[in-house]
């Protein structure tokens, strides 16, 4: 049995992940198959809640207020607007919503309020909730899990260092603390990051560092490949090689042997080939509905086509991630502190 390790260190991770790609991608999968329920993909669904208008400076960004992308302000949806989503999200097949908005940081007021109408109307439908709302604190986090949310994204995006020249309005321990929180809660820690923003392969090891190093690995691990948008400062990056994806996603399955890894953004920019390669290599979720936030994703329809010409099958919710994730670390052979 395969130890789930927390003590990865990075010439470790950097070796697998400059693995020959066939060696890398049966690894993988060996590790996927040992810890997961092969041909089985979660499906989440995203919605905006609250779009545009962030003070932010996230290079990647098109809801960033101070860059010009043209994407629409709007404000923080109704309750009966997001109930609608969320029953368009489970006709399509998806088991999980997840709710963003473009805020730097949950405030304590009528919108967080409404917020936790959303998680308990989505919630009673029998669909897992998440959100992604920016930081927030360990009491919103209580509150937000009182109300029946399920898991709560916040991406580390990349390394440390890397970071500082992606974001300058806040830190790389911001986000770790928020993290903190969203654990402390015991709400499912959602937590990956972006390829694509020019850093190196270091700094892409050093962010599977930082996430394999946690005390409890993120329960998922969205890896997003970046879709550069116009008027962003990364509107020009050249758009990620579909190899470095799947060693990411591959690298990523061996270093967290149980956690979801998620096949984020990027996949219209991606073959069937290509996206094949990657559950090949450990995908085992993705985001499915024509929109991811503010950009096309493709839709359900597509989604279920591709699922039937792999022999893929949607997976049901509450699965319970954490459970398995617990039991797995239980079982493995402890070779961590
Ligand atoms: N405002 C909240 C926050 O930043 O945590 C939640 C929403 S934010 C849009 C969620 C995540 O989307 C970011 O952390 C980033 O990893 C990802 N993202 C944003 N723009 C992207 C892009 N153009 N390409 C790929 N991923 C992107
Ligand atoms: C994540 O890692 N990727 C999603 C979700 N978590 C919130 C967001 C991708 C956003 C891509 C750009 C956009 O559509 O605005
Ligand atoms: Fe705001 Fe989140 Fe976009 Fe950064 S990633 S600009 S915090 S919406």
């Amino acid at each position: 049995m395969t130890a789930i390790r927390h003590d990865w260190t990075q010439e470790e991770i950097l070796n697998i992940y400059n693995t020959p790609l066939f060696d890398l991608i049966y690894r993988a999968q060996q590790i996927h198959r040992e810890f997961n329920v092969p041909n089985e993909i979660q499906v989440s669904s995203l919605v905006s809640i609250k779009t545009g208008g962030c003070v932010e400076d996230c290079g990647y960004c098109p809801q960033a207020a101070r860059y010009n992308t043209g994407v629409e302000v709007h404000k923080l949806m109704t309750l009966n607007q997001v109930l609608e989503v969320a029953d368009k999200a489970k006709t399509g097949g998806a088991s999980r919503l997840c709710m963003g908005a473009a805020w730097r940081e949950v405030r304590d007021n009528s919108d967080f309020e409404r917020v936790l109408e959303m998680v308990k109307g989505v919630n009673e439908k029998g669909m897992e909730v998440c959100c992604t709302l920016g930081m927030i604190t360990e009491e919103q986090a209580q509150k937000l899990a009182d109300a029946g949310l399920y898991a709560y994204n916040h991406n580390i995006d990349t390394s440390e260092d890397n970071y500082k020249k992606i974001i300058t309005t806040r830190t790389y321990d911001d986000r770790l603390n928020t993290i903190n929180n969203v654990r402390k809660a015991k709400v499912s820690v959602c937590s990956g990051g972006i390829i694509g923003l020019g850093e190196t392969v270091e700094d892409r090891v050093k962010m599977l560092q930082t996430l394999s190093s946690m005390e409890k690995h993120p329960e998922s691990v969205p890896i997003n490949a970046l879709v550069p948008v116009a008027g962003t400062p990364l509107e020009n990056q050249p758009l990620v090689p579909i190899w470095d994806m799947i060693r990411m996603i591959a690298t990523t399955r061996i270093v967290m042997p149980t956690t979801m890894v998620r096949l984020s953004a990027g996949r219209t920019q991606m073959s069937l080939e290509g996206q094949a390669l990657c559950f090949l290599a450990g995908a085992n979720s993705i985001f499915a509905g024509e929109k991811l936030l503010t950009t096309p994703n493709p839709d359900f329809n597509e989604d279920m086509e591709m699922f039937k010409l792999f022999g893929l099958t949607p997976g049901k919710a509450f699965k319970k991630e954490k459970e398995v994730t617990e039991l797995a670390e239980e079982n493995a052979p402890k070779n961590y502190a």
